[in-house]
């Protein structure tokens, strides 16, 4: 009998070639483990909450009223909600055509965008349409939504940096297009060179691919660099050049630990460039309430901002998001609160502020003990986490370590990770499901455990790999590269 459509040797080829490691056999074990009763630390994913992080407040506050208007009825509802959560439930509320059971429009409450578009402004110094907003269930769907956009078939390719967040492998090979890899630059603090670009774009077009487009993580994920401004500058140039969509993925917007390298969003340098380019090249920056100070990624809240798209293309991008009737409305508000918080002088400012800078300067202080855990390690040297959530250690594997993971059939840093969760309890990722370098190896880990937690992980990891190292080490001939 030939195989049903469901049988796995007949499922749709490109569904197979995807992958994502964030969620693979590391953590696949990990959680294994954890059933069995061992204390797992999961900072293969960057979810805050799951990590003890407190929700904010103010948000939630306005949240649980929309999702309770009866509340709003009762003569105590000013005894349990501050009156400035109350007032903006009932803007919310008044923003929906039946509260948040019903469907909105499928790219999102015009009201909430409105309220982004008012943001973007307002961030950037260059007003913006919220015509071309569309708000999304979580950045992920509007990334999905974009390469379903662009990719036509195999020949048509995307550049993506390596190391990279696999959202975007395993998108573009379930669309059937072709990854176009372009590499970060490790000891350049994982910097991006613009000659190295064009060698990448020149390699894909011999190959016959047509590059189509070009994606940028800033804050990047996992290497938690933050691009300068002359380096979009370049970006855009090169975009504009080669006729390349730019896709701006800066859901990290808000996670930066260092002062010399403030977030600047690639549409803002863009409108500064002026002239032809800032009206003709083509950029869709992504943003999410699942990172940043409100770690919600429960929730799935996102957005995606279009740039000189014709509308035409536009229309098709709706019609194709209405398939989907309407993204999550109780995310489209915590997306709206995100890009309005509370003013100073409204009642639930300061409870606001210091929520929201409690997490972030928690986060940026997390980010130096673990940069500076890992470099007193041995046979690991990790660059400064200056964005985004993420450590990314290099992990210097002795050549009989290599030998023993060939032996286990895994992946070098697959194995050191498995074993690193095995005898920590510490859940990472291999950097092989980023992309790395041929005969690099590293992992990565979130920097979310909780502030007094990371000493003791910092020291746990320092003991196994002085005893991994010490075991497969060749003291006669090895020597640290
Ligand atoms: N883009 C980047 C660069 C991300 O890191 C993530 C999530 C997303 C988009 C999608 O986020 P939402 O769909 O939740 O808005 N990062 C994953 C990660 O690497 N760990 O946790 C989630």
């Amino acid at each position: 009998m030939s195989p049903k459509a469901l049988d796995y040797e007949s499922l749709n080829e490109n569904l197979k070639k995807a992958q994502y490691a964030v969620r693979g056999e590391l953590y696949l074990r990990a959680s294994e483990l954890q059933k069995e009763g061992k204390k797992i630390i999961f900072t293969n994913v960057g979810n805050p909450h799951a990590l003890g992080q407190k929700p904010l407040t103010f948000p939630r506050q306005v949240v649980a009223l929309c999702q309770a208007p009866f509340l709003l009825d009762d003569p105590n509802v000013g005894l349990l909600f501050p009156a400035d959560a109350i007032a903006r439930a009932k803007h919310y509320l008044s923003y929906t055509s039946g509260g948040l059971g019903a469907y909105s429009d499928s790219r999102g409450l015009p009201g909430v965008r409105k309220e982004v578009a008012d943001f973007i402004g307002r961030r950037d110094g260059y007003p913006s349409d919220p015509e071309l907003i569309f708000l999304t269930d979580g950045a992920s769907k509007g990334v999905m939504q974009l390469l379903n956009a662009i990719i036509r078939g195999e020949g048509d390719g995307v550049l993506v940096p390596v190391p990279q967040y696999p959202l975007y492998s395993a998108a573009i090979a379930l669309f059937g297009g072709s990854l176009v890899p372009y590499y970060l630059e490790e000891t350049a603090n994982w910097g991006l060179d613009v000659a190295d670009l064009r060698q990448s774009v020149a390699h894909a077009r011999a190959k016959g691919i047509t590059v189509r487009a070009m994606v940028i993580i800033n804050p990047g994920n996992p290497t938690g660099q933050c691009l300068s401004e002359a380096n979009l500058r370049e970006i855009l140039r090169f975009c504009y050049q080669e006729n390349l969509v730019l896709l701006g993925d800066e859901v990290y917007q808000q996670n930066i630990y260092q002062d010399e390298r403030p977030f600047i969003s690639a549409r803002k340098v863009l409108m500064d460039m002026g002239g032809p380019i800032s009206r003709e090249l083509q950029l869709v920056s992504f943003h999410s309430v699942s990172k940043g100070y409100w770690g919600e990624c429960g929730q799935r809240g996102g957005y995606f901002e279009m740039t000189n798209i014709p509308p035409r293309s536009v229309e098709e991008i709706y019609k194709v998001a209405s398939i989907s009737l309407s993204p999550n409305v109780p995310a489209q508000i915590f997306m709206g609160l995100m890009v309005n918080p509370p003013k100073p002088g409204d009642i639930s400012y300061d409870q606001f502020v210091r929520e929201s800078k409690g997490i972030l300067e928690s986060l940026r202080r997390r980010a130096r003990i673990m940069t500076d855990g890992f470099n007193s390690c041995r046979n690991v040297v990790c660059n400064f986490t200056e964005g985004a959530m993420y450590s990314f250690p290099q992990i210097r594997l002795p050549p009989r370590a290599i030998e023993a993971a060939k032996k286990a059939r895994k992946v070098a840093d697959v194995f050191y990770c498995l074993k690193l969760l095995e005898a920590t309890g510490i859940s990472t990722v291999p950097g092989s499901g980023f992309g790395q370098k041929e005969g690099v190896f590293h992992l990565r880990t979130t920097i979310l455990p909780a502030e007094e937690d990371m000493p003791e992980i910092m020291a746990s990891f320092k003991k196994f790999n002085d005893e991994f190292m010490e075991q497969y080490e060749d003291h006669r001939g090895y020597s640290r590269m």
